[in-house]
C-alpha cells in the first residue's frame, strides 16, 4: 500500500499551502528548539530546524510502524550488526518522503539554499566500509520492501575517523559526529537493560528443586536505546535503527561518595561509558582486543533482551519466538548472541538445555563476510571466561553435544572432530566465531556466487558437508536510493523521462532503457550527465589541488578501504608505467586520464598507510611535471566516506576492481559504479564474475587469474622475481620508484612496500601485472570510441537490476527469514486539542 496524502499533494495550492507550513515549522523551531531568532541562527541552527521539521513529517509513520510492530501476524527481522554505516539522514528522507522539491522551495524562499544544509550534516560514520554500509543497504530496502525490521548495533560516541593527508601521509582525527546534535534519533531511557560483565557462576536450587545454574556478575552497566527512524522508499512503513549506549548503573554513587571514594565512583562511570566510546577501525583484521569482545557482547545483550522484551509483550511465553523474530547475525562480531540467547532462556526463563537449544537454532542466521583468514574472529578461551564466565560455559556445553554428533557421523575420524570443533586446541585456545554462528543458527550465507562456492570447498566445507542445506548464497546488492536518485540526480532525470520512474522501485525495470543505445540524442544527453558531474569534482578539487583538472578525461577510479588483497598498488604500478610511457614518448596515442583514489587505512596497518603515501607522492610528481600533465593526473581525494561517495560514483568513467581472484568476498562499490555509468576493470572476483555475467562479457574488462589459477600458481610457488627480471616495462616502474624519483631520492621510503612485492606478496600483484596493464590499454583504446564507449556504459547501468539491495533483501526474506511484507496503514491520529487524560 503507498502513501497517496500528507506528502506527494499535486495540486499547486496544497503545494503553497505545505511551503508555508514548512517554512513556519522552520521559524517555530530555530525558536522553541535551536533558541535562536532566525537572524543570529548559524548554519547549523537552520540544519537543525530543517531537519526537526521533516523529522516532524516521519511522526506519524514511524509511530503507527510501531505499534504495527507489536501485532502478533508480522514476522520482525532483527539485524545485528557491529556496524551501520548511514551515512547522512536529510537528504534521503527527503527523497525517500518525496518531499525533497518542497522543502528546497521552502528552505530557498527563507533565504537559503538547500545543498548547503544538506552538506552541512556530519554523517554518522558508524561503520568501516563495504559490511556497514550494507547494513544500511538492507535497512533501506527492507522498509522499502515493508518489512518489519529493526536493526540493532552500537551508538558508537566516535565513529571511523577522519582522515587527514598531511605531506602525503594519512592523519587520524577523532570523528565528533554527535557534536552539532543529532536530530534524528530519539534517546528510550524507559527501555534500559542493565548488561553484566565479569564475575561468577554457581549452582542452586530453586524452590521447586530443580539445579540451576546463575551467573553473579562482577559488574553492570546500563545499555540506552537511541531509535532512528528508517523510511522506506515511498511507502508508510517506517523501521527502526536502535543504537546502544552504555553507562554507568547509578551516575553518581552516594555510597562510595560518602565513604569517601569518590575518584572510585567516577572512575566506574567513565568505564562503563568506555564501552561504546570508539568504533575499531580495523577493517577485516582480527585483534582480539578485550573491549571490543565486551562491546560485541554488550549490545547483543541489549538487543537479546529488547526483543524478548517484545515478544513477552505479545506471547505468555518465548516457545514461539522463532515465529516471530529472525534474527541476523552480520558476520560473526554479534556470534555471541547464541550463548546468550541460551543463557536467557535456560538461566532466567527457566528453559532446559533442549528446548532452548531447539528455539535458539530456529532464530539466528549468520552471514559470511569475508574469506580472509586474518580477519577471522577467535577469542583466546581465557580472556573469553574472564569476562563472560557463564557463555563459556554455554559454549563448552554447545560444542560437546555438537562434537558428540560429528563422532556419530563420522565415527573414528578424530582430525574432523579437531576441525569442526568450537575450541581451536592447536596452539593457545580460542573460541572460534564461525564455528558458534553456523552451529547456533538455521542458515549460513555467503555473499555472492563465488564467495559461497569459495566457503563451501574450503573455508566451510566441512559444515556444508554436515549440513549440505544450510550454506546458501544471496548475492549483495545496494540501493538505487541512495546511490542513484540521491547521488545522481542528473542521471535520475534523465532515466525516468525515458523510461519513467518505475526503476527506482523495481531495478530490473532499467532494462527498458537498452534500445536507447540507439538513439544518439539519448547518448548524448548520457555524456552530458556524466560530463556534467565531472565538472563538479573538477570545481571542487582543482582548487584545492593545484593542477586544473580536466572534464575531459576520462576519469579512472578506485575508491574503497587501503588493503594490499585490494591492489591498490598494481593500480600505482600501471600509473608509473604509463607515465614512463608518456615521458619516452610524447606522441603516445591514449587519451586523458585523471586516476582517482580515496579510502582509508587502518592506524596500525603500516603497509596500507604506505601506500597512501605513494599514492600521494606519485601525485606530487606526476601533477606538476608539465611533459605528462595534460594526459596524465593523479588525485588521492582525502577522507572517502558515503558523502564524498554521493559525488564519486556519478563520476566515474573506469571502476577499479582489481583485487586477487578469491580475495574479494562481493565488493559493493562495483555496484554503485556501474549503476552511475562506469565500465569496470576488473578481476573474476566476488559480484565482479556475477556484474559481468548481467551485462556480457563484452561490456566489461576482464583480466587477470581467475581463482584456479590463482590456486595453482600458489602450488606451484609464486616466484615474483622471474616476474619482475622478464617483463622489463615492470622491471622499470618498479625501479623508478625503489631509486626514490617519487620520494626527492629516498630509496628507503617506500622499500617494503617493492620488497613485500619482490618478495613475499600473498597478493600476487606481479602475476597479474602484464594482464592489467594489457587490459588498460585497451580500455584506453575504446575510451576514444565515444559512442562505444557510451553505449557500453547505458549498457551496464541497463542491466544492474540484479544489484539492488531490494533484490538481496528479497532473496533472505524468501530463502532465509520466511517472511513476507506487511504494509503499515496510514491512519492519521490527530493529536488531541484539548490536552489528554493519562489512562
Ligand atoms: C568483510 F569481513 C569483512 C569485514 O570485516 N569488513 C568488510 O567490509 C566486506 N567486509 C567485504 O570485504 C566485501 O567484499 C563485501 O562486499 C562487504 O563486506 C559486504 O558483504
Amino acid at each position: 500500500m503507498t502513501r497517496t496524502n500528507t506528502t506527494d499533494c499535486s495540486s499547486h495550492t496544497n503545494d503553497s499551502n505545505n511551503i508555508k507550513k514548512l517554512k513556519r515549522g522552520f521559524a517555530y523551531k530555530l525558536f522553541y528548539q535551536q533558541g535562536v531568532w532566525p537572524q543570529n541562527a548559524s548554519l547549523n541552527d537552520y540544519y537543525l530546524a530543517v531537519s526537526y521539521t521533516v523529522r516532524d513529517r516521519m511522526q506519524q509513520m514511524f509511530l503507527n510502524s510501531i505499534l504495527s510492530l507489536q501485532k502478533k501476524e508480522s514476522k520482525i527481522v532483527g539485524y545485528l550488526s557491529a556496524e551501520f554505516l548511514m551515512g547522512p539522514h536529510l537528504h534521503n528522507n527527503l527523497i525517500n518522503l518525496g518531499l525533497y522539491d518542497q522543502v528546497s522551495r521552502a528552505v530557498e524562499e527563507c533565504g537559503l539554499d538547500i545543498k548547503q544544509i544538506i552538506d552541512h550534516e556530519e554523517e554518522p560514520g558508524l561503520g568501516n566500509g563495504g559490511l556497514g554500509r550494507l547494513a544500511a543497504c538492507y535497512l533501506d530496502s527492507l522498509a522499502s520492501l515493508q518489512i518489519p525490521a529493526i536493526g540493532y548495533g552500537i551508538r558508537y560516541e566516535f565513529g571511523m575517523f577522519d582522515q587527514e593527508i598531511k605531506n602525503g601521509w594519512q592523519k587520524e582525527l577523532g570523528d565528533r559526529w554527535l557534536q552539532p546534535g543529532n536530530p534524528w534519533e530519539f534517546k528510550k531511557a524507559d527501555l534500559t537493560v542493565e548488561v553484566g560483565a565479569r564475575g561468577h557462576t554457581e549452582q542452586y536450587t530453586d524452590d521447586h528443586g530443580n539445579q540451576r545454574v546463575r551467573w553473579v556478575p562482577g559488574g553492570m552497566v546500563k545499555g540506552i536505546p537511541y531509535d532512528t527512524p528508517v523510511l522506506g522508499y515511498r511507502v508508510n512503513n517506517v523501521n527502526l535503527l536502535r543504537l546502544w549506549s552504555a553507562e554507568a548503573p547509578k551516575s553518581f554513587d552516594f555510597d562510595d561518595f560518602n565513604v569517601g571514594d569518590y575518584q572510585g565512583a567516577v572512575h566506574e562511570k567513565i568505564m562503563a561509558e568506555t564501552i561504546t566510546k570508539v568504533l575499531y577501525p580495523n577493517d577485516e583484521h582480527f585483534r582480539g582486543k578485550e573491549l571490543r569482545l565486551f562491546q560485541q557482547y554488550f549490545f547483543v545483550s541489549c538487543s537479546m533482551q529488547d526483543m524478548v522484551r517484545i515478544h513477552l509483550f505479545m506471547f505468555p511465553n518465548l516457545d514461539n519466538f522463532p515465529d516471530k523474530f529472525a534474527v541476523q547475525l552480520n558476520d560473526t562480531h554479534p556470534a555471541i548472541a547464541v550463548p546468550e540467547f541460551m543463557r536467557l532462556l535456560i538461566d532466567v526463563h527457566h528453559y532446559s538445555w533442549e528446548r532452548a537449544w531447539d528455539i535458539v537454532t530456529h532464530t539466528f542466521a549468520y552471514t559470511n563476510h569475508t574469506l580472509l583468514p586474518e580477519a577471522l574472529e577467535k577469542w583466546p578461551v581465557a580472556m573469553l571466561g574472564r569476562v563472560l564466565p557463564r557463555h563459556l560455559e554455554i559454549i563448552y556445553e554447545i560444542n560437546s553435544r555438537f562434537l558428540d554428533l560429528v563422532r556419530i557421523k563420522y565415527p573414528g575420524d578424530v582430525d574432523v572432530v579437531r576441525r569442526m570443533s568450537i575450541i581451536d586446541e592447536s596452539g593457545e585456545r580460542y573460541v572460534r566465531m564461525a564455528h558458534l554462528a553456523c552451529i547456533g543458527g538455521y542458515a549460513i550465507n555467503g555473499v555472492a556466487e563465488l564467495h559461497t562456492r569459495l566457503l563451501k570447498n574450503h573455508t566451510l566445507t566441512d559444515f556444508h558437508r554436515l549440513w549440505p542445506d544450510k550454506l546458501t548464497n544471496v548475492t549483495n546488492g545496494v540501493t538505487p536510493r541512495r546511490w542513484m536518485v540521491l547521488s545522481n540526480p542528473r542521471l535520475a532525470r534523465l532515466i525516468s523521462s525515458a523510461i519513467g520512474d518505475g526503476w527506482i522501485t523495481n531495478l530490473y525495470k532499467l532494462r527498458e532503457l537498452e534500445p536507447m543505445v540507439d538513439d544518439p540524442v539519448f547518448c548524448e544527453k548520457w555524456q552530458q550527465v556524466k560530463f556534467d558531474n565531472k565538472q563538479d569534482i573538477c570545481a571542487m578539487f582543482s582548487c584545492a589541488y593545484g593542477p586544473m583538472f580536466n572534464p575531459y578525461a576520462m576519469f579512472d577510479v578506485q575508491v574503497k578501504r587501503i588493503h594490499e588483497y585490494k591492489r591498490q598498488h598494481l593500480n600505482l604500478l600501471h600509473i608509473v608505467n604509463l607515465y614512463q610511457r608518456l615521458k619516452n614518448n610524447p606522441n603516445l596515442d591514449v587519451p586523458p586520464r585523471i586516476f582517482i583514489f580515496g579510502g582509508k587505512a587502518a592506524p596500525g596497518y603500516t603497509m596500507a598507510k604506505l601506500i597512501i603515501k605513494l599514492i600521494n607522492s606519485i601525485a606530487e610528481v606526476v601533477n606538476s611535471d608539465p611533459d605528462v600533465n595534460t594526459r596524465l593526473q593523479v588525485l588521492f581525494i582525502p577522507n572517502f566516506n558515503v558523502q564524498i561517495g554521493h559525488m564519486v560514483y556519478p563520476m566515474a568513467d573506469l571502476s577499479e576492481q582489481i583485487s586477487l581472484a578469491g580475495k574479494e568476498a562481493s565488493g559493493t562499490g562495483n555496484m554503485k559504479f556501474s549503476m552511475n555509468g562506469a565500465l569496470t576493470i576488473g578481476t573474476l572476483d566476488g559480484a565482479n564474475v556475477e556484474i559481468r555475467e548481467e551485462v556480457a562479457p563484452e561490456n566489461f574488462f576482464l583480466f587477470g587469474m581467475d581463482v584456479n589459477e590463482v590456486q595453482e600458481l600458489g602450488t606451484a610457488g609464486y616466484d615474483p622475481q622471474t616476474i619482475y627480471n622478464q617483463n622489463e616495462g615492470l622491471k622499470a616502474a618498479i625501479n623508478l620508484i625503489a631509486t626514490g624519483h617519487f620520494s626527492h631520492g629516498d630509496r628507503e621510503l617506500f622499500r617494503p612496500l617493492i620488497d613485500s612485492l619482490l618478495y613475499h606478496d600473498p597478493y600476487m600483484v606481479l602475476a597479474d601485472y602484464q594482464s592489467y596493464v594489457d587490459c588498460q590499454q585497451k580500455v584506453g583504446e575504446v575510451f576514444q570510441d565515444t559512442r562505444r564507449w557510451t553505449k557500453m556504459a547505458i549498457l551496464n547501468a541497463a542491466r544492474m537490476g540484479k544489484f539492488s539491495s531490494d533484490r538481496s533483501i528479497a532473496d533472505y526474506c524468501r530463502k532465509i527469514w520466511k517472511i513476507k511484507p506487511f504494509p503499515v496503514e496510514l491512519k492519521l491520529q490527530q493529536l488531541p486539542e484539548n490536552g489528554f487524560k493519562f489512562p
